[in-house]
């Protein structure tokens, strides 16, 4: 019965081959559907020179001049996106989690389909937005589970494989769903919001989902895409790469600008949920993930979502003289049609826009 309920909000997708395994069979040719015309044009316009700002948590939290939640604010309006430093998450529960993810990509393709996603469901080993025969498919396999809120969890899921899997995957989520809350508070100080209006969204019973990017080398890397450009549907994402290899862009100005990762930090970025919330004063960025040649790339992501039948809309407190940007949209109803279509920039966000922003 709990496992029906949390089907219901899965966003199932079309089954697609396993990319992986795809990737293992000396391919003389990568298959037409994973090919994306514009994917080696976009590229040209790679700028390799600017850096997303990184923002100190321990300086944050101790902020006496401003200065620091001055350059959060900035980091927060002009990019979207960021690195986080001493974030106080244990070193080791992060190694950990980047070992287990690894060895569960590792296991033999059988030994993963034990926890294959279920028609309609995206949790589990498989892909998402794939929603018709025909769209071009993603070089990226993933694993992703809706970790909270607990009741919801699809536990069948939920691997033993490493069998210290499950609890590494537990320790981290709460981990982030603290850092969330901490974050959260500073955003809204930062929007000259009372903290609970925002943390609200989500501290009762907020959704949050895990997933692991399991992207392999293809030999011609620059006509596939890892995962498209999207922004993310949530309120936070918080994301790390798990090995040395790169792959991450955002959009900055028409511009794709790759993500150096600072070792240890957060890659954290604002999501659709906030930009609604802040009326545009922050914005969720377009983002993409690319394939390397020779080597296999893996990231994980958490992304914080608004508690389930809530109501986001915007702040009155950042109304400007000319109001809502945005319509205030139940976010259940949003989540549906940000999953109804292949990802697709920031498709869905502009469905509820008020005016050009
Ligand atoms: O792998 C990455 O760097 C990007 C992942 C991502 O954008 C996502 O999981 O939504």
């Amino acid at each position: 019965m709990e496992e029906k309920k949390a089907a219901g909000k899965d966003y199932g997708s079309i089954p697609v081959p396993n990319v992986q395994y795809l990737s293992m069979n000396e391919l003389k040719e990568i298959p037409s559907r994973y090919i994306h015309p514009k994917a080696e044009t976009d590229r040209v316009s790679i700028d390799k020179s600017r850096e997303i700002p990184v923002i100190d948590l321990q300086k944050l939290l101790h902020d006496q001049g401003g200065d620091q939640m001055a350059s959060f604010h900035k980091a927060c309006k002009d990019w979207g996106f960021f690195q986080l430093v001493n974030h106080g998450v244990e070193e080791g529960i992060i190694e950990k989690i980047k070992g287990d993810a690894e060895e569960f990509f590792r296991l033999p393709l059988e030994k993963k389909k034990a926890y294959a996603q279920q028609p309609g469901s995206v949790q589990g080993y498989g892909q998402a937005f794939v929603v018709s025969e025909e769209q071009k498919l993603e070089w990226c396999d993933l694993f992703g589970l809706r970790t909270f809120p607990i009741a919801e969890r699809l536990t069948k899921v939920w691997p033993t494989s490493p069998l210290s899997f499950s609890e590494t995957i537990e320790r981290y989520v709460e981990e982030l769903q603290k850092l969330t809350l901490c974050l959260l508070e500073l955003v809204a100080k930062n929007l000259g919001v009372e903290a609970d209006r925002l943390t609200n969204t989500c501290k009762q019973n907020g959704t949050q989902w895990f997933r692991i990017n399991y992207y392999p080398p293809c030999p011609q890397a620059d006509k596939v895409i890892g995962i498209s450009p999207h922004s993310d549907a949530s309120l936070i994402t918080f994301l790390i790469q798990v090995n040395e290899v790169e792959g991450l862009q955002i959009k900055k100005n028409g511009t794709w600008v790759p993500v150096k990762p600072v070792p240890g930090a957060f890659i954290v970025n604002i999501g659709d949920a906030i930009e609604i919330l802040s009326n545009g004063v922050y914005k969720s960025i377009e983002h993409r993930g690319t394939i390397n040649p020779e080597k296999e790339r893996m990231s994980i992501a958490v992304f914080q979502l608004p508690t389930s039948g809530i109501l986001v809309g915007p702040f009155e407190e950042v109304l400007g003289d000319s109001g809502a940007n945005y319509k205030t949209v139940d976010y259940d109803e949003y989540l549906k049609s940000y999953f109804a279509t292949k990802l697709d920039g920031k498709r869905a966000l502009d469905l509820v826009k008020l005016g050009e922003i």
